[in-house]
């Protein structure tokens, strides 16, 4: 396969001024016959997309070509003459939702009919100029069986509908709104619906229907809830109005991703739409919050302004990210956003960007674009909207963006696009910020103070390196905004005023790091301050600023920077934690610290307390964490022991107060997903995760007890994880309950299956094999695959580096059968292999010899064939 490259992007021969499809439903073979109004617009011939398709006809203005005018092979349609003005082709092509298992175009979930045409999936709908950049009107007709097909919906608004013969009926569909095909959907079925209304700020009425499969109904009360709260919001903190006058959901259970933002009727993985407390966790209820209003904010940033060309994606999915993510810092606790924000960005984008498959923000070249759905696409890309709004405030971030939407509503726009507008209506030179869209890898900024008590001076040096990745051995410096406070001996912010300043001002300043080094001399200084760099995470970098072990435990007690006063922690248990697995390597001695331990006690018996930053800043970094900061030769077993043995002992030092803050933070009354009785719950849950190791086998007992008693899914999932992690027979029993209360409830036996997955008792590996073949779980569905193999893989780090390689032979199998039925999670799947140089030589070895299996299997799909590869490069 040939890569894509963003240098190569040539504006279409073709527009597409008007879609005409009429679309026969049937699950093998669905007859959809298509009218598009073309008109030249550049040189080329006309050579439509098209996969998977049967070709039953040509058309050029109604006249039938005969086979000899057009040719067509299984990636294209070319029409060797076209008409010099406007003209309509029409097609008729038949394609097999019922075959489709790759879940990209037409396919069935359960016997629901339903589309995904992102990134190129239209193609197997139709013959189609399938590229973002051509926009287009479409009308579509649906025809199906009335009684086992009565919902038929696609984009737009409803214009039409009647019985038809032989028991048939149709609905044709109407959207104003010119887009590019990769937002066009259909879904139709015997699905029941439940409706609100939303009232926009201009005073129209829009309906908002969530469609779900029959027996569903109660479950979506909290989705259509937050979907009220983005709209409104989106009205308010970005002046953006919903424009048609229906919005549309629709829950389906087979779904490559989370859900998809097509114009007016955004399909979703049912996962982050159903949820009742019993069933849901609330970390499920946050998700659905935050993923319902992330589709709902591409209808302005991805609909109304698109993407010009696959490279521009974190155009739409980096904003729309950083818009989601101040949504939910609005909606729920802003600190406890961020530091879980960081969290996914360290745990996923750093090792993307240091290892073999890092790309920039702004890919130049791809294999396979579904490839490129990644965290750096997504979640570095949020980042650099992040960025931007730190260095202008949000209200000049506003004026720029108010200027981007009145630029290119209605456009396929680039980053520069984007770039150009915030610049101008912010007020901002993002010259050199660019480089951040086209360089890889995460910068390093080391940063080290001196304070002068003669002069009263503290003088800051920060200098920033990044490491070469692939294709891009050298790197120009970038523009990295670092917010910074000096706290001084009482705890307090010092007024900050730096040299040429007549006074001093705020406690937190925006430092620009632009050269590969800076100096910064702060004055009026009078005591030997504490640095807090990086408030906030104001870049995506990772700082080294060299602080001692007392500074961390000052700055964790005392800092009014929430992020940096969770971060001084994990630093704390980090440096503390890898001096233990040190230890165990070299039969050594670890360093003593009981420092986390005492800021547990005190935050846990503080009068006031917010129990979700509690809950934060008292659990340890996880094991990828801390084999991710080693970096090289990770022993697993040793982090594994290392980290267990540090719970144990900070569970023995504050049992007393766990104990007592488990019973403290019990909530009483109904079940209220929000954000405070989940902040209670989830510190509640932490405690019962220490106790569990803590002395005496009260833990256990409370976990068995929480677990009978449990009214919720959040806390029955939390002790069934503890139970899951002891051997024994409450450990059989628990799950058994659980498999049998739940059975019937695909959702929560995802849960049951993930939970089983990411033990860490022995013999995991094979429980695992065992559940790949349970009645629960199925390969056709990428939710069983993602909760039972892609958790093992990628969040067991214990079981999946078996020292002999079982785990990896596990999941390569698991690979190459998927690839088969679904490239692109079969894809995502392979990912699991990419840290493998952090390992010793034999896993390394191993690792290396799946990785050349995969690659070198016959068939392969674009998909995995670019991750292997890549991987192995
Ligand atoms: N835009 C979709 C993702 C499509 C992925 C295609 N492989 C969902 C989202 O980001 O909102
Ligand atoms: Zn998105």
């Amino acid at each position: 396969p040939r890569p894509i490259r963003l240098k190569d992007y040539t504006p279409p021969a073709f527009a597409i001024d008007e879609v005409n499809l009429d679309i026969e439903l049937d699950p093998k073979a669905t007859k959809v016959h298509s009218r598009l109004s073309m008109r030249r617009m550049g040189d080329g011939p006309l050579r439509l997309d098209g996969e998977k398709l049967k070709l039953l006809e040509v058309r050029i203005d109604g006249e039938k070509l005969g086979a000899n005018r057009y040719s067509v092979d299984g990636e294209h349609l070319t029409i060797f003459e076209v008409p010099e003005g406007d003209f309509t082709l029409e097609t008729v092509t038949s394609c097999a939702p019922v075959e489709n298992t790759a879940l990209t175009g037409l396919y069935l979930s359960s016997d629901i009919y339903c589309t995904q045409c992102e990134a190129e999936g239209f193609r197997r709908i139709t013959y189609y100029l399938d590229r973002p950049d051509v926009m287009s009107v479409f009308r579509t007709r649906i025809v199906a069986d009335e009684k086992k097909v009565p919902v038929l919906l696609s984009n737009g608004n409803p214009v039409a509908s009647g019985k038809l013969k032989g028991g048939k009926h149709f609905v044709e569909w109407h959207d104003p709104f010119r887009k590019p095909a990769y937002l066009f959907a259909l879904v139709a079925g015997d699905l029941a619906h439940v409706e609100d209304k939303f009232t926009t700020m201009s005073g129209r009425e829009v309906t908002l229907r969530i469609f779900v499969e029959k027996g569903n109904e109660d479950r979506c009360d909290y989705a259509m809830g937050a979907l009220k709260r983005a709209m409104k919001w989106d009205e308010e903190a970005f002046g953006r109005e919903y424009d048609l006058d229906i919005f549309m959901i629709v829950a389906v259970s087979a779904f490559n991703m989370g859900a998809m933002e097509n114009k007016g009727l955004n399909v979703f993985n049912d996962k982050y739409i159903l949820a009742l407390p019993d069933t849901a966790t609330d970390a499920d209820y946050a998700a659905i919050e935050a993923i319902i209003a992330h589709e709902y904010f591409h209808n302005w940033t991805g609909n109304r302004i698109t993407c010009r060309d696959w490279f521009q994606l974190c155009l739409k999915e980096g904003l729309t990210v950083f818009r989601d993510q101040e949504f939910t810092g609005d909606m729920r606790s802003r600190p406890v956003k961020r530091i879980s924000d960081v969290r996914l960005l360290r745990a996923h984008q750093f090792p993307e960007d240091g290892g073999p498959l890092a790309h920039p923000v702004r890919p130049d070249s791809y294999i396979e674009i579904n490839n490129f759905y990644t965290a750096t696409v997504y979640e570095k890309g949020a980042e650099l909207c992040r960025m931007i709004h730190t260095m202008v405030g949000p209200k000049r971030f506003r004026k720029g963006m108010d200027l981007y939407f009145e630029r290119h509503d209605g456009e396929a726009a680039t980053v520069e696009n984007f770039l150009d507008a915030l610049s101008d209506g912010a007020k901002i030179d993002l010259t050199q910020f660019k480089r951040w869209y086209s360089q890889s890898g995460t910068p390093e900024v080391l940063a080290s103070g001196r304070y002068d008590a003669a002069r009263k001076t503290y003088t800051l040096k920060m200098s920033q390196v990044c490491a070469p990745t692939p294709g891009q051995p050298m790197k120009e410096p970038y523009h990295i905004p670092v917010a910074v406070g000096l706290v001084g001996a009482n705890g307090r912010d010092m007024k900050l005023q730096l040299d040429g300043e007549e006074k001093p001002g705020a406690t937190t300043r925006v430092l620009h790091l632009t050269e590969r080094e800076g100096t910064w001399r702060f004055r009026n200084v009078t005591e030997k301050p504490v640095p807090s760099l990086l408030r906030g995470f104001t870049a995506p970098v990772k700082l080294n600023a060299h602080l001692k072990e007392r500074d961390l435990v000052f700055l964790m007690r005392h800092d009014s920077d929430s992020f940096n006063r969770w971060e001084a922690a994990q630093r704390y248990a980090t440096g503390l934690l890898l001096s233990m697995v040190e230890a165990r390597a070299s039969g050594g001695t670890a360093r003593k610290g009981t420092g986390f331990g005492e800021m547990i006690r005190d935050l846990l018996t503080a009068k006031k307390i917010d129990p979700d930053f509690v809950a934060q800043i008292i659990a340890l970094p996880s094991e990828q964490t801390l084999a991710q900061m080693i970096g090289r030769d990770v022993d697993v077993d040793a982090i594994h022991g290392a980290r267990e043995e540090l719970r144990a002992s900070i569970a023995a030092q504050t049992k007393d107060e766990l104990l007592s803050a488990y019973e403290r933070m019990k909530v009483d009354g109904p079940y209220r997903p929000e954000a405070e009785d989940a902040g209670r719950r989830a510190l509640r849950n932490v405690c019962l995760s220490y106790l569990a190791v803590a002395p005496g086998k009260d833990g256990a007992a409370l976990a068995a007890a929480q677990f009978r008693e449990a009214d919720n899914m959040t806390d029955s999932i939390a002790a069934l994880t503890v139970l899951a992690n002891i051997e024994g027979p409450e450990r059989i029993a628990a799950l058994d309950a659980f498999y049998k209360r739940w059975q019937k409830n695909h959702l929560v036996m995802d849960k049951w299956l993930a939970i089983q997955a990411t033990s860490a008792l022995p013999g995991t590996l094979d429980e695992v094999k065992r559940l790949t073949q349970h009645p629960a779980f199925t390969m056709k569905n990428p939710n069983k695959v993602r909760a039972l193999i892609t958790s093992f893989a990628s969040m067991n780090q214990l079981h999946f580096h078996d020292a002999k390689g079982a785990g990896y032979a596990f999941v390569a199998d698991k690979v190459l059968e998927l690839d088969k039925l679904n490239p692109q999670v079969a894809a995502r799947l392979t990912g699991a292999f990419r840290s493998w140089r952090q390992f010793g030589p034999k896993r390394r070895k191993l690792m290396v010899k799946e990785l050349k299996r995969i690659a070198g299997t016959e068939g392969l799909s674009r998909d995995v064939y670019e991750i292997a590869t890549k991987t192995l490069a």
